[in-house]
């Protein structure tokens, strides 16, 4: 038993240390992510639950002057809540457990604007406990959204509100078991209740927050959980409320003079190279607004519109925080299932096979000319290998031959994010009538990259990089067919 650990212990330092390799692998160019950054790109999907007293007065922003006997689910049901969005594909979910209005979704020992305050369960529920335990039992991570903007406290622009916030920001990282996330939004309109003062109040976005200390919070009792804001520090926003990412869009930002709040400028594509590996996030709702509103029933985002979305956010190596609000009984309303059902069967319809597995691969050249970084690993479905190229080939290119002519309308690429993001821009040919023809181009890869294009039928494909000023290393190479009678509309 010993030695059999002692031998397994020494083929895995063997391994670490690449001594079975031809060449080392490649030097990481410019910034790279962190460990907690790479498990969060993982996600790729995952979800936003905008619930609170917003749910119960149809409001997109509460004044903080609620009474906390509106918020009264008739039939909260964390199970149906989480298992819809377990079934749209998420890996996680973002609950708001308090908003603006400053109302808290759990039993807060700082304030009895709560649901302790609330009818619901007789003033003894927690929506924060329920779902994150159901998260628990349907193998999502858990995160949460709490509001800087506070609309209903009295002490709120004071200092002594940074110890009320970082207060209630310890409750929630210490009683809920793991948080992957902590959604600090920059929002803050100014007027609000205020514990009855009933005024506009301002605050500096730079220095009022004293950020630093919030994070290390964080950092502190939460070492693993991913932090976003409009400038990161773990990932950021992307710049508009539509889940579109920019093309190109880069995980990395020039980070200094940022601040949660500050200016969006060069969130949507990133900033190359750029002084840290802050990526995006495209935040939507599946409905026009972000809570419940029975008016919004028939608004519900189609599978048309949510797949377009997909393939322009996690399609450009962004995460996808797609909302789904609980309706007044405390459920996800029968529209918004349907819709996430059929986004959902096209998807696994589309990347159920990849077609790419099936060609013979050629390429101009393979670092080292050994195993380690062959480009059989562009075809093997694991993001931890990887097709790497000598130090000196920053352009180089894959050929992909097919006993039979494939058809395919996705192309699908990773790069190994641990050694940062080198491709600065790719084409893709297809071969027609005995040569080569260009049929899709783009420029950024990072974590994923989809190209959703016009049907190919060719049975051969060729994949070129066009700039890099290093040498690549990429760790995924898929062709796919969206099943027939999706709408797809314009190219993605
Ligand atoms: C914004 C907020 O003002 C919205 O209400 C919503 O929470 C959205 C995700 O972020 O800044």
């Amino acid at each position: 038993m010993f030695s059999r650990l002692f031998g397994t212990c020494l083929l895995g330092l063997a391994l670490n240390l690449n001594l079975f390799a031809a060449a080392p692998a490649p030097a990481a160019y410019g910034p790279i992510p962190t460990e907690r950054q790479l498990r969060w790109h993982e996600m790729e999907f995952y979800g936003f639950l905008h619930f609170t007293v917003n749910t119960f007065t149809d409001k997109e922003w509460g004044y903080g002057d609620e009474d906390p006997a509106v918020f009264n689910p008739t039939a909260f049901d964390a199970d149906q809540i989480v298992g819809a969005a377990k079934a749209a594909g998420m890996k996680g979910l973002i609950l708001t457990a308090k908003h603006h209005d400053g109302f808290c979704l759990w039993p807060s020992r700082f304030t009895e604007h709560s649901v302790k305050s609330s009818p619901w369960k007789q003033g003894k529920g927690d929506v924060v406990r329920e779902i994150s335990e159901a998260c628990k039992r349907h193998h999502l991570r858990f995160g949460v959204y709490l509001s800087p903007w506070d609309r209903n406290r009295p002490e709120y622009a004071k200092a002594e509100y940074l110890t009320y916030y970082r207060g209630q920001l310890r409750e929630l990282l210490t009683n809920y078991g793991d948080i992957f996330t902590v959604w600090f939004d920059g929002a803050n309109g100014g007027d609000g209740y205020y514990g009855g003062a009933r005024e506009t109040r301002k605050i500096d976005n730079r220095t009022f927050y004293d950020w630093p200390t919030t994070w290390k919070l964080v950092r502190d009792l939460m070492p693993g959980a991913v932090m976003f804001s409009d400038a990161g520090p773990d990932f950021r926003w992307v710049g508009n409320e539509r889940g579109i990412a920019g093309d190109p869009c880069w995980a990395t930002l020039n980070a200094t003079g940022r601040y949660p709040g500050g200016s969006s400028d060069g969130l949507n594509s990133g900033e190359r190279p750029g002084t840290a590996w802050i990526p995006a996030e495209c935040d939507v709702s599946i409905r026009p607004g972000w809570f419940y509103h029975a008016k919004e029933d028939a608004k519900v985002k189609t599978p048309a519109e949510l797949l377009a979305i997909y393939y322009q956010s996690v399609g450009r190596g962004a995460c996808l925080n797609l909302n789904l609000p609980p309706d007044r009984r405390g459920r996800i309303h029968e529209n918004d299932l349907r819709n996430l059902s059929e986004f959902r069967r096209i998807l696994d319809a589309t990347f159920a096979k990849n077609l790419a597995r099936e060609a013979k691969l050629s390429v101009s050249n393979e670092r080292g000319g050994g195993k380690a970084f062959s480009a059989k690993h562009l075809v093997d479905g694991k993001r931890e290998t990887y097709w790497a190229t000598d130090d000196t080939v920053t352009t180089p290119e894959v050929v992909l031959t097919f006993k039979r002519p494939v058809r395919f309308n996705v192309v699908d690429l990773r790069e190994y994010l641990p050694l940062g993001q080198r491709v600065e821009a790719f084409a893709l040919d297809q071969w027609q009538n005995g040569q080569w023809q260009e049929f899709a181009r783009g420029t950024s890869i990072g974590n994923r990259r989809l190209l959703r294009t016009d049907f190919v039928t060719t049975e051969k494909v060729r994949l070129r990089v066009t700039a890099a000023p290093v040498s690549p290393a990429l760790s995924e190479l898929g062709l796919y067919a969206e099943p027939a009678g999706v709408a797809v509309g314009k190219k993605q």
